[in-house]
Formats: C-alpha cells, sequence, structure tokens
C-alpha cells in the first residue's frame, strides 16, 4: 500500500462549482446520474482532471455534452483521469452500485432495509467518481427516487424543495444546500422512519425546523435528542455568537454505523446509540453521551463545515476543536465548578486510558500527523482528545476573552474555506498579540512529554523555587524532540490546607509557561514550606513527575482546593499500592493493603461536603490498563489479581460505609439524567460494586433485589454487572435481562459487553456467545460489545498464558476485515502494545500478528496496522 505524506500536498487542479446528484435507489442496483461543473484552478499548474472512484460501475461519461469514449480517459482502480481538459468543463457521469452488498458502512449502504450513507473521509468516491477531497467545496442538488412504500422518508442536505409521486409506485424529494461543502459531507437517506419535530427560534428571530428521525417504535426514545439538540443551538449562539445557518436540522439514527455519528451539513447521521434513550433502556453514561456527540455534531456546523480542512492531515482542526467544544458544552450544561471538574477527571481519564498509550505505542503520531495509508486509521484518540487538549491550551494561555477573540478572527477569516491547523494558530497569535510560533510543536511532534518538578523553600527569605524540566520519548521516525510550550497551573498549599498567595494580586492558581528544557519560577513571600499542587485542572497533556510522599499526597487528597488535583492525588496513592501488590502476586508474597490508605478512602466516602459525583469519581481506582503502563514488563494476571485484592480489602473495610453510601444515594421518584441524580447513582453503584468484589448472601441478595426493583437502566445494569463480576451465579438474572430486552439493540450490546469484560469469561465462553443467535460481526455495536469489550476491557483473559486469546483475536481481524476494513482495523489495534509482554505472551502475539499480516486480500486499513506494529 502507499503512504501518503502532508508534504506532497498540491491544490486541486479543477475545481467544482455545482454538483446535481440524481439517485434511482435500488438495493441491487442504484443508477447515480452526477452532473458537475468544474473550472480550472489558477493555482494549479495541471490540467488534468483527477476524478476518485472504487467500488462503482461507469456507465456512461460526457464531457461538455460529448460522449466520451474509453481512449479519452484513463480509468484506474481508484481514479478517472481526463488529461489535458478544456478549462470549463461540464461533467455527466453515469455510475452504478451495489448498496445491499456494501458490509464496509463506508458510501452508500443498506441497514434494516432502508438507505443512509457515510462520506467521511473518502467514502463519497464509492458513490460517484468526483474530486473527493475536503479543498474542494461545492453547492450540491439532490434529486432522489425510490419505491414509496418501502422508502417513505426521502432526506438530503438543505433545504426540500420539491417532493412528488412517479410512476411505479416509485417517489421522488429534491434537496438543495444553500452552502458550499466539501463531498465527505454530503448525505442521504432512503428509509421506513418516524419523527419527533420541533420548530426553534433562533437568537436572530428565525425560526428552524429541527427533526429527529428514528425507526418505528423508538419515538419514545428521542426526547432527549432533541433538548440536547436545542441546548447545543443556544449554547452555541450565547457562549461562541454562532448561530444556526440553515433553516432546517435533522439528526438520523441508524444501527449499523462506523463511527458515533456524523455532521453532514443539515442531516447529520447518527449511531442509535447516541440517539435513543429512555429510562428503561438507557444508563446516565448513555445520556452524557447523546449530549456530548449530539452536542459535536451540532458544533461541527461551524468547526467542520463552514470551514473546514484543506486535506486531511489537518483532521484535528475541526475534531480538537469541537470535542474541545463539546466538553466545554457539557460542563457548561452542568454549570457547577464540582460538576465541571467531574468533566474534566473524565478527559484525563481518557486521555490516560486510551491517548497515552497510543502515543507511546506503534501508531504514535502528531495530533497533525505527516503521512499515513489510511486516513479512516487516524480517527485517533490523538486527533481527536489530545487536538482538544491542545485547543484548550491556548485557552489556558490566552484567558477566556482571547480566545474568544481568536475564534471571532479565525472564523471572519476564513468562512466558507478549507484550512489548516497553521491558520488556526496564525488567527489565535494575531488575535492575542502573543508569539505561539512554538506552539507549533504540539502539531508536529508525537509522544507524551514528561514534566518533572522539584521544590526548594528558603525559609530566610520565604521564597519557594519551582524547577521544571521537559523530555519527551522517541516516537517512530522522531527520535529527537525539541521543548515544547507548556502551561503548568500551579498553586501552593499550606499546612491548614489552605491555598497561599502566590503573588501580590492575592492569586492562588498561576499558570507557569514551560518553553525551555528547564526552567526555574520563584515566589515569594511563601511564610512557610508549602505542598505544591502542580498541573491543576490537567493544564497540560503531559506526565507530571514530583517526587510526592505519602504524606503530601493525603494533604493534597484532603484540601487542594483543585479538584482534578485533589482526585490526581488520590489515584497516585492509589498507583503506588497497586504496583507494589503487584509485585508481591509475581513474588508469591503475602499481601496487604496499609490502613493509612483505606482510612484516606474512608474518610473522602463519608465527606458529605463534597458532590457524590466527585467522590466516585475519586474511588474508582486505576484501571488495569493504566496501571500496566506503569510497568516495565506488563503482568495481566498478577495486575488483576492485584486490583481485586485491592478492591475486596476496601469491600471488607468499609463494608458499613459502602452500605451507608449506597442507602443515602437512593434517588427515588421519577429518573432524571441531570448531573447531581447520576452522580448518586454513579457512587450508589460503584459502593455496590466494590461490596460485591467480596460478595457474601447480604450484598449478593442486596444486588440482586436492585437488580428486580430497578426503575432504570443505570441501576439494572449496574446490579446486573456487579453480579456477573462479582463470580457468583448470575445465570437467572442474566436470562432474565436477555428475555425484557431482546428487542433492543442497545441494551442488548449491553448484555454482551458486560458479559465479555466479566473476570470468569475466557476465550471459549466469548466464542460460546457469538454462538448466541443475537450474535453477528455485521454490525459494528454488536461486535464492539462483545470482541472489543473482551480484547480491551478484559486484559487477564484476554492475554491468557496459552495464547488462545490472540488467536481468536487473529481470526476475527480477519473476518472482521472481509466485511468491514474500517472495524477490523480498529479492533487490530488491541494488539498495539505487544511489545511490552513477557517473552512467551510476545511470540504468541508475533505469531498472531504474522498471521494476520500474511492474509493475502488484506485491507489497507489493517495492513497498515499490524504492520507498523511488527516494524
Ligand atoms: N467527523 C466524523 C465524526 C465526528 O467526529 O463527528
Ligand atoms: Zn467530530
Amino acid at each position: 500500500p502507499q503512504t501518503i505524506y502532508r508534504k506532497d500536498y498540491t491544490p486541486p487542479s479543477y475545481l467544482v462549482e455545482t454538483v446535481e446528484l440524481g439517485f434511482d435507489l435500488d438495493p441491487a442496483r442504484t443508477i447515480v446520474a452526477n452532473r458537475i461543473t468544474l473550472r480550472h484552478n489558477p493555482d494549479s499548474k495541471s490540467r488534468d482532471i483527477v476524478l476518485h472512484g472504487e467500488d462503482i460501475e461507469l456507465v456512461a461519461l460526457r464531457l461538455n455534452g460529448t460522449e466520451l469514449n474509453p481512449g479519452q480517459y484513463i480509468l484506474g482502480t481508484t481514479t478517472l483521469t481526463i488529461k489535458k481538459a478544456p478549462l470549463n468543463v461540464v461533467l455527466e457521469i453515469e455510475t452504478t452500485c451495489t448498496p445491499e452488498k456494501n458490509t464496509t458502512l463506508s458510501g452508500l449502504y443498506v441497514s434494516n432495509g432502508s438507505f443512509y450513507t457515510q462520506c467521511e473521509a473518502e467514502g463519497f468516491r464509492r458513490i460517484t467518481y468526483f474530486p473527493d477531497r475536503p479543498d474542494v467545496m461545492a453547492v450540491f442538488t439532490v434529486m432522489l427516487r425510490a419505491n414509496k412504500e418501502k422508502y417513505p422518508v426521502l432526506l438530503s442536505n438543505g433545504n426540500l424543495v420539491e417532493a412528488g409521486d412517479l410512476d411505479d409506485g416509485r417517489h421522488y424529494a429534491k434537496w438543495e444546500d444553500p452552502f458550499k461543502k466539501p463531498s465527505y459531507l454530503f448525505a442521504l437517506v432512503a428509509a421506513k422512519l418516524v419523527c419527533q419535530e420541533e420548530t426553534f427560534k433562533l437568537a436572530d428571530g428565525r425560526e428552524a425546523l429541527l427533526q429527529v428521525w428514528v425507526e418505528e417504535g423508538n419515538l419514545d426514545k428521542t426526547d432527549y435528542a432533541m433538548q440536547s439538540l436545542k441546548n447545543s443551538i443556544r449554547w452555541d449562539e450565547e457562549r461562541w455568537g454562532l448561530e444556526l445557518d440553515l433553516d432546517r436540522f435533522m439528526i438520523v439514527a441508524v444501527g449499523d454505523f462506523n463511527m458515533g455519528a456524523m455532521e453532514n451539513k443539515g442531516l447529520n447521521i447518527f449511531n442509535t446509540k447516541f440517539v435513543l434513550a429512555n429510562p428503561a433502556t438507557a444508563t446516565d453514561v448513555d445520556y452524557a453521551g447523546i449530549e456530548a456527540v449530539v452536542g459535536h455534531e451540532y458544533f461541527h456546523n461551524w468547526t467542520g463545515n463552514r470551514v473546514t480542512c484543506r486535506d486531511w492531515f489537518q483532521l484535528s482542526l475541526k475534531e480538537g476543536l469541537t470535542v474541545f467544544r463539546d466538553q466545554e458544552f457539557s460542563a457548561d450544561m452542568i454549570g457547577t465548578d464540582s460538576g465541571r471538574a467531574v468533566t474534566r477527571i473524565d478527559q484525563v481519564r481518557t486521555l490516560r486510558q486510551a491517548q497515552y498509550p497510543e502515543d507511546a505505542g506503534p501508531m504514535a503520531h502528531p495530533v497533525r500527523p505527516d503521512s499515513f495509508v489510511e486516513i479512516n486509521n487516524f480517527y485517533t484518540v490523538t486527533v481527536y482528545e489530545k487536538g482538544a487538549e491542545v485547543v484548550r491550551m491556548y485557552q489556558t494561555l490566552l484567558g477566556r476573552e482571547g480566545f474568544r477573540k481568536g475564534m471571532d478572527l479565525y472564523f471572519a477569516r476564513h468562512d466558507e474555506q478549507a484550512v489548516t491547523c497553521d491558520d488556526f494558530r496564525a488567527a489565535m497569535a494575531s488575535a492575542s498579540g502573543r508569539d505561539l510560533t512554538q506552539f507549533e510543536r504540539w502539531y508536529s511532534q508525537a509522544g507524551t512529554p514528561v514534566v518533572t518538578a522539584r521544590g526548594e523553600y528558603d525559609a530566610g527569605a520565604h521564597r519557594y523555587v519551582l524547577t521544571l524540566s521537559q523530555h519527551c520519548p522517541p516516537t517512530p521516525g522522531q527520535p529527537e524532540k525539541l521543548p515544547f510550550h507548556i502551561p503548568v497551573a500551579v498553586g501552593l498549599l499550606a499546612g491548614s490546607g489552605r491555598d497561599l498567595p502566590l503573588n501580590p494580586n492575592g492569586d492562588t492558581t498561576v499558570v507557569l509557561e514551560l518553553t525551555e528544557a528547564e526552567q526555574s519560577f520563584a515566589f515569594d513571600g511563601i511564610p512557610e514550606a508549602p505542598t505544591p499542587s502542580l498541573l491543576r485542572d490537567f493544564s497540560a497533556p503531559v506526565i507530571l513527575e514530583y517526587p510526592y510522599t505519602d504524606e503530601e499526597l493525603l494533604h493534597l487528597f484532603r484540601h487542594d482546593s483543585d479538584p482534578v488535583n485533589r482526585w490526581e492525588a488520590g489515584q497516585r496513592l492509589a498507583m503506588d499500592r497497586l504496583l507494589k501488590l503487584t509485585a508481591a502476586v509475581q513474588a508469591g508474597a503475602l499481601l496487604d493493603l496499609d490502613y493509612t490508605f483505606v482510612s484516606a478512602q474512608r474518610a473522602l466516602l463519608l465527606d458529605n461536603t463534597l458532590e457524590a459525583a466527585f467522590r466516585e469519581q475519586a474511588l474508582i481506582l486505576p484501571s488495569e490498563s493504566v496501571i500496566a503502563d506503569q510497568m516495565e514488563v506488563v503482568d495481566p494476571q498478577a495486575i488483576h489479581h492485584a486490583r481485586q485484592f485491592m478492591r475486596r480489602t476496601i469491600a471488607v473495610m468499609l463494608r458499613s460505609e459502602l452500605l451507608n453510601a449506597i442507602a443515602a444515594n437512593q434517588t427515588p421518584g421519577d429518573y432524571s439524567p441531570d448531573a447531581v441524580s447520576a452522580g448518586k447513582r454513579g457512587l450508589k453503584n460503584l459502593a455496590l460494586a466494590y461490596l460485591l468484589a467480596a460478595p457474601d448472601a447480604f450484598t449478593l441478595d442486596l444486588a440482586r433485589r436492585q437488580f428486580d426493583e430497578a426503575t432504570n437502566m443505570t441501576d439494572r445494569a449496574s446490579a446486573l454487572t456487579a453480579l456477573i463480576h462479582s463470580g457468583a451465579d448470575a445465570d437467572e438474572p442474566l436470562r432474565a435481562f436477555y428475555d425484557q430486552f431482546k428487542g433492543e439493540a442497545l441494551v442488548v450490546d449491553k448484555w454482551f459487553a458486560m458479559q465479555a469484560s466479566a473476570p470468569t469469561t475466557n476465550v471459549a465462553r466469548v466464542r460460546e456467545l457469538m454462538g448466541h443467535p443475537a450474535f453477528t460481526l455485521r454490525t459494528p455495536n454488536r461486535a464492539r460489545s462483545l470482541l472489543f469489550s473482551f480484547a480491551n476491557n478484559n486484559p487477564a483473559q484476554f492475554h491468557a498464558k496459552d495464547g488462545s486469546g490472540y488467536e481468536f483475536w487473529a481470526e476475527h481481524v480477519i473476518k472482521l476485515d472481509a466485511l468491514n476494513p474500517q472495524v477490523a482495523a480498529r479492533f487490530a489495534r488491541s494488539m498495539d502494545r505487544w511489545r511490552r509482554y513477557a517473552p512467551e505472551l510476545q511470540a504468541h502475539m508475533r505469531h498472531a500478528l504474522e498471521r494476520v499480516a500474511g492474509e493475502p486480500k488484506l485491507s489497507n486499513d489493517v495492513m497498515e496496522v499490524v504492520s507498523k506494529a511488527l516494524a
């Protein structure tokens, strides 16, 4: 496969002005008539028109009204080239495709008997020949024709301008999108759907029609998505001055979808997972996900659609920025400082769980990658979540007001353009007058920087000097790194636990700017030796090292005014013990957990001045994979034993406090997904999960009763998960759960996922579950619920010493690849960090990777992942 490099970017030879698409929709043979007007791009020397096309049949091609014969164009496997074309060209292209056979879910495909599209990144070329690159923006008109009974709803981007009946039981709808857009934002839906709709008044007084389209039977699950959409529109107006630019905005939910959702202009297509919710079927986490993703896709309308990417290397321009915007939206919707902190803790957890490992593995890449084989492999936590951290750092460095000015300037300069990450940075620099040259390294250098801190207190001078140094480990293709521009937010705690004023203004948190390999920062007027609270609110995506003592960590855990660092101190205390316990397991030594740690946990659990949501966060132990990241040689079974021992010990020692937490955090009455109620359920269900780490008849009965009597899915699923994961016999509730919800695909996904991640579930059991009639590899959500959950959330079993997990992995990467390369490549990533395991496991893993790499018909997607892993 061919590697594509950012440095090779050249402007398109021709620009497209208008696109008229006609679809005769038929699952077995859809005919696409495409009429495009092209104009030579004066920025290009080439006079060749290059159109992309994949898996489509060319039926006819006319240039300025004249039919071209095969000698007049070059038809490759993925391109159609017309050499030495005139300056102004009208092309009429007729093609066919087979949506019912399209299992890749890219391009035009059929799901549950209806038509849907997914064009980002390069799916439009699977529909028709086109310069399918984001810097070609055009105005689209779309005519859809289909059988009326089977496909009563015909949707595309923009506004509906005409609709009516045709012969033979067919009907049509014509849609016009008034805005120029790249082809990746094209969408159509032809389906049997129903919708919840309402008109919504925009800030300028205009009214917009909002619709949420779902399959019949799901209209009882659209309220929250609709509410989230209205909140998103209002928030974008209020926080950023950005208005909806269309008269109509549609969300459509589909059960077969590769991603979470897609921001097609005016016609967002969503994975059902991020639309459908009612209290009986969806958990608090699902509700929060819906709010975030509805917001995310809506916010793309400005950050992504009105201003888009010049090329796919710039993906984080829209994704990092839009994730940052959805994070801020979710935090603002909670509205309290502590609620905001809980969302921030969640973001930090995601970074550590997924992004840091990516940045330290064979697929490590900068936020703005320099090369790729398959762009679909670069929709990553680095581009998205680290990208969002990079955007957040602008705001930290420039202040909220300065950042807003930068955003305003970015839109003023680049509306309706396809631009780069450098353009965004330039807008931030111009608007603030700041030199952001060095900040560029966050885009160009991969890897997680390590910041090492040390402090010195001079009692005579009342001076505290903090010295910070930075280094970044090598990543593929980048052996040496230059210093980053790192905002480090710092506070100093007195022995009383209070924040000390750090300057004459009385500020208790200051943002230090670390730009050199090493720098010292002095604080004067410090009356006593302080405990430093470093990287407050997680001010940069780095690993912070400081030789904290237990006493200092306990001090921070009890008193830090920065809730993120308070949480962080608890995580450090836990991690220190988890690593020692793991070593003890390996040595066959006696396991022991100190009273100091447990009593700190107890105090936190009992501290009613803290929100339940925060207490829940603080009591969640670092995950097995985060512990693994701290080990030289990963031993998944020892880690699992150690962590289970800690959970059991907490369960036994804090039994009555945990039982009290369950009693004190009931949420009677009607279910509400608000943050306070969700936080209470979160703490209560965490307490239950702890207790079931050391189950007895009483706690098993408690869980069983919660399962039976639950009035919402959060409580029901939590009780069932706790039961299954306790190792107790849970066959009967599992059967009852399945029987009750077998008609709800998203709940059946949960049913598979909670079993896949259970410590007792081994490969043989996963294979058995794959034989269940509800299992299919074809639906990404279902494959993720079982296979991905097993490989990623059940490390002690997946990494079974006999290598059976890896054989299973290889077999199913290959099977998935034949159906859906994007999903297969995601699954393939489970083996990224194989070199960190013991030699015997590595041997099994290498064998599995080589088996996949040796497959004769592998997609570029999977080939890129496994060959980088093996390199
Ligand atoms: N643009 C792909 C899906 C998303 O990030 O919204
Ligand atoms: Zn996005």
